[in-house]
C-alpha cells in the first residue's frame, strides 16, 4: 500500500514546512546543549514490536465494536504490521500470542516477513484461559495450581511457545500469569509462589541458551484478592532464583495508581533486571490506551531513567525489548498504534534532549527547582519535527497518520478482507 514512491507523493506537500519547522528546532539557542543529529539519529534506530492482539479492535467484557478489515490471520498480521513499518519505520518487530497466532506455513511466513522487513521478537504464552479440547482447566491456576497435571499442562504450553518461536527466529519468551486468588484463605499464599518457581524453572531449563524469559507482573484483576506475581519484587526474585536468561518485564498498566514507575524502571536497570516493558496508557489500571494519552510527563520521566541509565558506565549494559501491549475499543487500531509509537519517540527525544550536566548539577547542589526546571525543559521542547525527521530520513512518512488516512488505508483494508473479518484472539 504505501510504495517508496507513494510515500515521497504523501511527504512532498509537507517537505517545506517540515524542513523550516526542523532547522528552527535543530538551531533553537535553548537546545545549545544537544547534539540534535545524534538524537535524530538514536530516533531512527529505536525500534518498538507491535502485539498481534492490537491489530484488531479490543473489547472490554462488555462488549466490542469491529473496526472492520481486521487481520484474521498470521499473514493478513503480518501485513498490517508492514504498514505501520513502512509509515513510521519504527515497527520492525511483532509479538506473538500462543495459541492465536501459532504459524502454520513457516516457509511462507519467513518470506512474507523478510519482504515487509519484519522480525518476531517475542512469543507470549496463554494460560489465562481455557483452549479447546485441553484436558486440565485454569480455573484455579496454571504454573500455580496445586494439581501437578495442571501445572505440568501449563509446563508444556509454554516450552511448545519456544518451539513455535524457535522456527521464525523468536529468542524471547513472555510469561504472564492470571494466577491468584479472589477470596482470603483461597490460596496458600507462600505454597503458590513456591509451585510458580518451580513450574518456571522447569521452562527456564527447556529453553535454548539464547533465549530471554520475560516475567511480567501485574497487581490486581483476573484475581482481586490476590495475584501470585503481582509486583517488580515477586518478579525480580523469580528472575534472580531462576538465572541470568530471566528478566522482568514492565507493563505500564500494571501498577496502582500514581505508582513511580520510573524509579521502578531505574531499579530494574541497575540490578541488571529490566529485560523489556509493554507500553499502554492508563487512568486506573490495565486500561490498555494509547501509549503516553494519559501521562505523558510520566513516559518522559521513564525515558529519562533509561537515557540517563544507558549513560552511567555501572550500571549492566543489556538488551531492553520495547513492546507496546495495549488494545482498545474505540479507536482504529492501526492508527492508534501509530499514535503510540509517535508518543514513545516523542517521550524517547525529550529524554534524550535533558541538559544531564546542569541536572547533576542541580541534584548535587540540592537546587530542587532548577533540577525540576531542567526536566520541565525538555518535556515541554515541541519534538515533532525531529521525530518527523527520523521518519522521513529512515524512509518512512513525515507525517504516518495523516499519510494514513490521505491513502484511506483502512477503506482499502475493508474491501480486501470484509466488513466483519475478527482477529484471531479477540
Ligand atoms: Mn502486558
Amino acid at each position: 500500500m504505501f510504495s517508496d514512491q507513494r510515500l515521497a507523493e504523501l511527504n512532498q506537500p509537507l517537505l517545506a514546512e517540515h524542513q523550516t519547522q526542523f532547522q528552527y528546532t535543530a538551531e533553537s539557542p535553548r537546545l545549545r546543549h544537544a547534539d540534535v543529529a545524534a538524537v535524530v539519529q538514536k530516533l531512527i534506530d529505536f525500534q518498538v514490536a507491535i502485539p498481534s492482539w492490537a491489530l484488531g479492535t479490543g473489547g472490554t467484557r462488555f462488549g466490542r465494536f469491529a473496526a472492520g478489515g481486521e487481520p484474521a490471520t498470521l499473514e493478513d498480521k503480518i501485513g498490517d504490521v508492514g504498514i505501520l513499518q513502512a509509515l513510521n519505520r519504527s515497527s520492525n518487530s511483532i509479538s506473538l500470542h500462543i495459541p492465536w497466532d501459532i504459524p502454520q506455513d513457516i516457509p511462507g511466513l519467513q518470506q512474507l516477513l523478510k519482504e515487509k522487513g519484519l522480525v518476531i521478537d517475542s512469543v507470549n504464552s496463554n494460560t489465562f484461559q481455557d483452549q479447546k479440547d485441553q484436558p486440565q482447566s485454569y480455573k484455579f491456576g496454571s504454573l500455580s495450581h496445586t494439581d501437578k497435571a495442571v501445572r505440568e499442562q501449563a509446563i508444556q504450553h509454554n516450552i511448545d511457545c519456544v518451539r513455535y518461536g524457535k522456527q521464525l527466529d523468536a529468542k524471547t519468551l513472555t510469561v504472564w500469569l492470571a494466577d491468584g486468588s479472589n477470596f482470603p484463605g483461597q490460596s496458600h499464599l507462600r505454597r503458590a509462589f513456591l509451585r510458580t518457581q518451580e513450574s518456571l524453572a522447569a521452562i527456564y531449563e527447556a529453553m535454548p541458551s539464547d533465549w530471554t524469559m520475560l516475567v511480567e507482573y501485574k497487581p490486581y484483576e483476573p484475581n482481586f484478592y490476590s495475584m501470585v506475581i503481582p509486583d517488580w519484587g515477586t518478579s525480580l526474585a523469580l528472575c534472580q532464583a531462576l538465572g541470568q536468561q530471566a528478566q522482568v518485564l514492565v507493563d505500564l498498566g500494571h501498577h496502582l495508581p500514581n505508582t513511580n514507575i520510573e524509579q521502578i524502571v531505574g531499579r530494574l536497570r541497575q540490578f541488571g533486571r529490566l529485560g523489556g516493558f509493554h507500553f499502554n496508557g492508563s487512568m486506573y489500571g490495565d486500561d490498555d490506551l494509547t501509549t503516553g494519552s494519559i501521562k505523558p510527563f510520566q513516559l518522559f520521566l521513564i525515558f529519562n531513567e533509561l537515557v540517563d541509565a544507558a549513560l552511567d558506565q555501572s550500571v549492566p549494559a543489556e538488551a531492553v525489548a520495547y513492546m507496546i501491549d495495549a488494545s482498545h475499543n474505540v479507536k482504529d487500531p492501526l492508527e492508534d498504534l501509530l499514535q503510540s509509537v509517535e508518543n514513545i519517540l516523542s517521550a524517547y527525544a525529550k529524554a534524550l534532549l535533558v541538559d544531564r550536566e546542569a541536572l547533576a548539577e542541580a541534584q548535587e547542589a540540592n537546587d530542587v527547582v532548577r533540577a525540576e526546571e531542567i526536566l520541565r525543559d525538555a518535556f515541554l521542547t515541541d519534538v515533532r519535527p525531529l521525530v518527523s525527521e527520523a521518519y522521513l530520513r529512515a524512509g518512512g512518512a513525515i507525517r504516518p497518520l495523516a499519510a494514513f488516512r490521505a491513502e484511506g488505508a483502512r477503506e482499502k483494508l475493508i474491501q480486501q478482507r470484509g466488513k466483519h473479518s475478527v482477529s484471531t484472539g479477540l
